[in-house]
Formats: structure tokens, sequence, C-alpha cells
């Protein structure tokens, strides 16, 4: 064994000589990635599909009380979806096998809440075992979310829920094949319907689910598989604090094996962490994780995928990009068309390394730095760079500059504000600024952790984005007339009566303060009485701050009333806008 690693080592060197920056040195430099974890980062994108009971109710959460006879899709087609995210550059499906409603997408032997009881193929489907098929025919990886949080099982809270999960688990582990990663949603809200006890299960999430147990299990298991864990244990990866879409320009691949994980270091990593977890950047191609009729005009624009793709795979982490499944069983057509067009475009970018014949030259002096002559003027408009993070990762800050007019000038990260943005680099970083011409660069690491071991520097143009569609509209654009009678009461009036059918809510999108999880909205002609016409949650709201949308029965009114039931944080509403629809 000793004498493979050697060899390696002395390979290593020999092949990077020219691509090296200072001098050469393979020890580790801290925490290093295992062999899973080097398997996930070249995977670079793989897809989320999020389907279930909510699909048919138009919810992004589910209470746990949802009739399963609602889910009876016409076309569901588990190749199609696999197809889709083949040709959208995906390596790989995730599927929620069961989201926060308990429903599962597979006959679960531990519980009659499932695809069993549906009309779907008179409850012989498995909609998991379909999809891992189909995976397989496309030679992508397959992996399963697992919500811990039930809102449907009556245990929920208790210890008997805990191994009801990990049966689960073992079940799911068991009997479909390979997985390469479980994902454990930390969300919980709290309220449920819990087997009908309707009422707020409240849980310790640092030890109720005993993770180190189920970690065991699925090591045994499945032992390539990879664990994403947003809560106490530390899994193999990290979330990135946001649903957005990106992570930190400065992204350490490691964090504290025990402790708290703050939003700062989900989203930067910590440079002297002690275990690397790399973090894994997830948003959804529209604004909600589930599909719902009114996003269709609001799938993430090209020049919104590239943007989070530099803000993801170009900042030393990997895409996870959701694509919710239609009612009728599909990915709906402007996804997959929208899917497709990104992986294009990306490969487009990419195609020609204009570096790839330049000279290079290494030098060391007061920094480690590499001269690339261009040879002839050339114009481009991004960088990248990769460390050999086999041996850790090392770059702290590094410089970039391009000759122009026979004087250096520093290039910026354009999509980093405040500062140059050149901080870490990781497996992969991509450097976009505005298009220059030039014959030499010169890429300079300002300060590392110990020896840089550079393997890639390469250099592209690519094409500028214009005719592009809007993306999810969330800018404000209320004319309505508002005012408050108490910090937790919003009324909206209008001059006259109107027939109003749905009100939609935008939340602050930079805070968590005063943020509306639960609501009820009343409407009133007088003043004096006042009628409910909706009540509920809006889920997930902290982690997907998108536009909201209440639908009631059409009702003639001249005030709407918003009463803000439950806040994030704070004592005070807050919003960034609201919208009524009148007749
Ligand atoms: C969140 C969940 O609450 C959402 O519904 C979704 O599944 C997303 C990926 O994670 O925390």
């Amino acid at each position: 064994m000793k004498v493979i690693i050697a060899q390696a080592v002395l390979t290593l060197a020999l092949c990077v000589t020219s691509l090296t920056v200072g001098a050469q040195n393979p020890e580790p430099c801290g925490p290093v990635p295992t062999e899973n974890q080097l398997r996930w980062q070249d995977m670079e994108m793989y897809a989320f599909i999020h389907y279930s009971l909510n699909t048919y109710t138009d919810q992004e959460w589910g209470f746990g009380n949802e009739d399963p006879q609602l889910f009876n899709p016409s076309d569901l087609d588990c190749r199609q979806w696999a197809r889709v995210c083949k040709q959208a550059g995906m390596k790989g499906i995730i599927f929620t096998a069961k989201h926060h409603c308990g429903f599962c997408m597979w006959p679960s032997k531990y519980t009659e809440y499932s695809v069993k009881n549906s009309p779907w193929k008179n409850g012989k489907g498995d909609v998991v075992r379909e999809l891992a098929e189909a995976c397989r025919e496309e030679g992508l990886a397959f992996a399963v979310y697992l919500s811990p949080w039930d809102r449907n099982h009556p245990e929920y809270g208790r210890p008997a829920y805990v191994t009801y999960f990990r049966n689960q688990l073992r079940e799911l582990l068991t009997e479909y094949g390979e997985m390469f990663e479980v994902w454990f949603d930390g969300a919980n809200g709290g309220d449920g319907w819990y087997g009908g006890a309707n009422e707020v299960r409240k849980i310790d999430r640092m030890t109720y689910y005993e993770w180190p147990e189920t970690y065991r299990m699925i090591r045994e298991l499945q032992p390539q598989c990879l664990i994403w864990n947003d809560g106490s244990d530390r899994g193999d990866l990290r979330w990135v604090g946001t649903e957005a879409g990106n992570i930190g320009e400065t992204n350490w691949s490691l964090l504290n094996k025990t402790g708290d994980v703050p939003y700062e270091q989900l989203h930067y990593g910590l440079e002297n962490g002690n275990v690397w977890v790399p973090g894994e950047t997830n948003t959804s191609i529209r604004p909600g994780w589930f599909y719902h009729d009114t996003e269709n005009e609001h799938v993430k624009s090209l020049s919104k995928l590239m943007d989070t793709y530099y803000k993801s795979v170009g900042r030393n982490s990997c895409l996870l990009l959701n694509f919710p499944i239609a009612p009728n069983g599909r990915i709906h057509p402007t996804d997959s068309l929208r899917g497709i067009a990104f992986k294009k475009m990306i490969n487009e970018v990419f195609k020609t390394d204009l570096a790839k014949k330049a000279k290079k030259t290494i030098t060391n002096k007061q920094y480690p730095s590499t001269l690339i002559d261009l040879k002839k003027p050339t114009s481009f408009n991004r960088f990248v760079v990769e460390e050999d993070i086999r041996y850790g990762q090392r770059v702290k800050k590094f410089l970039l500059e391009a000759e122009i007019d026979g004087k250096w000038q520093p290039l910026k990260d354009e999509l980093v504000v405040g500062h140059d943005g050149l901080t870490t680099i990781g497996h992969r970083r991509i450097v976009c600024f505005p298009t220059v011409t030039a014959t030499r660069l010169r890429f300079t690491v300002l300060d590392a952790k110990c020896n840089p071991i550079i393997k890639r520097t390469s250099v592209y143009l690519a094409s500028e984005l214009t005719a592009d569609i809007p993306n999810s509209g969330e800018k404000r654009s209320s004319q309505l007339h508002y005012f408050f009678s108490s910090p937790k009461q919003m009324f909206i009036d209008w001059e006259q009566e109107q027939t109003i059918a749905s009100f939609r809510y935008l939340p602050p999108q930079q805070t968590r303060d005063g943020l509306v999880t639960h609501y009820s909205l009343w409407a009133s002609s007088d003043w004096q009485n006042w009628q409910k016409v909706a009540q509920g949650e809006f889920s997930n709201i902290v982690n997907n701050p998108i536009w909201q949308t209440v639908r009631f029965a059409p009702v003639k009114a001249k005030i709407l009333r918003l009463d803000a039931e439950r806040l994030a944080e704070g004592d005070r509403m807050a919003f960034d806008d609201v919208e009524v629809v009148t007749k």
C-alpha cells in the first residue's frame, strides 16, 4: 500500500510540474476529502426531483392529512425525467421518496400512507423503483430524500417514530440498488396532523433522531453513500445556508466536527475546520420546489441558471438543481427545454480553452505565480483555476492580472460585490469579468495555508446573454394602499368594493425578522363584520423567501386584512411587497 501511495505522489509531482506554482508539497495540508467526497466533487451537477401529494394540492409542505386518492397521474414517466436530467447535464437524481407530509412514493411495508393506497396503477405502483431503474438505464446515479420530519406519523416526536424512520431508510437502502447520497432535510415547522392529533410537536434536533446509529447503518449497508444532513451530527456534505443557488465566493470545504454551524460557516466554510464537509448548493429551476401552475412563467432564465452555475460549481461546490414534476407525471416542457439549453450553454462557454497552447511560466519570487502567454491578442472573460484537493484546500487569496496596452491591470470577479472576490479556489474556481483583450495574463497566489498545488489554469470567452426571460418577478410592484393597526395586522383598502380572489406576499429578502410564517386573511366592507377567507402557513418561507400566493373563493369586499399569526423572528410583521388579484 505504502509503495502505491509513494508512486502516486511521484507521478503527481512529475505531471503537475508545469502547472504547479510554489514548491511541491504532497503532504496533506489539513483535512482531505474521502474517496466518496472526491467522486462527488467530480459529479458537478445533479438533479433534485420534488414530487408528492403536494403536486396535487398546490402546496410546498403538506400537513400530513392529504388524501392518497389524490395521487393518480395520467402519464407518469420516470424515463422522461431521467432523459431530461441527463440532457441537462445532471449526473444523478435525488428523489423525494418521502417529503414532510409523510406520504411515501414507494409501497413501504411500514405504513399505509403511500402509493399503495392510491388509485395510480391500482396501488401496485412504485415511483422509487421506476426512477431507480430509469436512472440505471440512462447511466445516472440515484439517491433519495427522506424527510425526518413526518407530519403524518402518529408517533412523530416519540422514540417509536425514530425506529420507523430507520426501518424505512433500511428498506430504501436494501431494495433499490446503489445510492450515491441520502438527503435528510432539517426543516421542522412543529405542527402537523400526526395521525389526527393535529398539534405542535417539538423535537430536539440534536438528539431526537439518534443520527450516530442511523449513520452507522448507512455506512454498513451502502459504504459509498454520502450523507447530507443540515442538523446536528456532521454528515459528508453540508447545506450552504440558502436555497437561492449560491455559495460564498470564499468557500472552504471544512467545518469543525462538533459544535453549532452558524449561517456564515454553512455559506463560507471554516478556514481552519478539522473535518472535510464540502457545501452542496441546492436550488430549484422554479421559485418553489414543487410544481405550481402559477410558476410556469417564472422558470429560471438561462442567464440566471448560468449565474447559479458560476456561483456553485464555479465556487468549489456542486449544483443540485431541482426539477418539479407536473401533475400529469412529467417534467414540464418549459423546464426541460431550459435545463437542456443550460447544459448547451455550459458546453458552449467551456468549449475552447484559449490557454491550452499558451506558454505557462512558473515563478516563485515574492509569491508563486504563473505567467500565461497566449502569444497573440486574445479576448476573454472567464478564468478557471483548480487546486489538487487530494492534498487539502490551500489557497486563501490570489491575484489575476491581464497585460492591457502594456500595463498589468487587476481583474476582479464581477459576481462579487465589495471586494475583488479572489479568495479561495478548492476543486474549481471560475472567475467572471467583463471581456478584456490581452496577450498575457498572470495568476499569483498571495496567501495560502501551505504551498499551493494548482492543477489547472484555463481561459475562456463566454458570449453575452442578452435576450433573456425575466426571472421570477421578485421585485416590488404594489400600488396598493395598505396600513397597519398593530405590528401584526395589515389592512389593504379600496374606495369601492372589489371581487378579491387571491393575495400574494413577498417576504423580506434580506432578513428573517418579521417574516410571516402563519397567516389568516379576513375581508370586510364595513370595518365591522369580518369574514375569514383563508388561513394557513407559508411553507418553507424561511429557507426560500419567494412570493407566496393564497387563493380563496372570490369574495366582494372593500378591505382585506392580513393577520400575522406567527413570525419567523421578531414581533413586527415585515414584507417586501404584497399583491391582491381583483376581478
Ligand atoms: C427544504 C424543504 O422544507 C423544502 O420543502 C425542500 O424540500 C427543500 C429542498 O428543503 O428545507
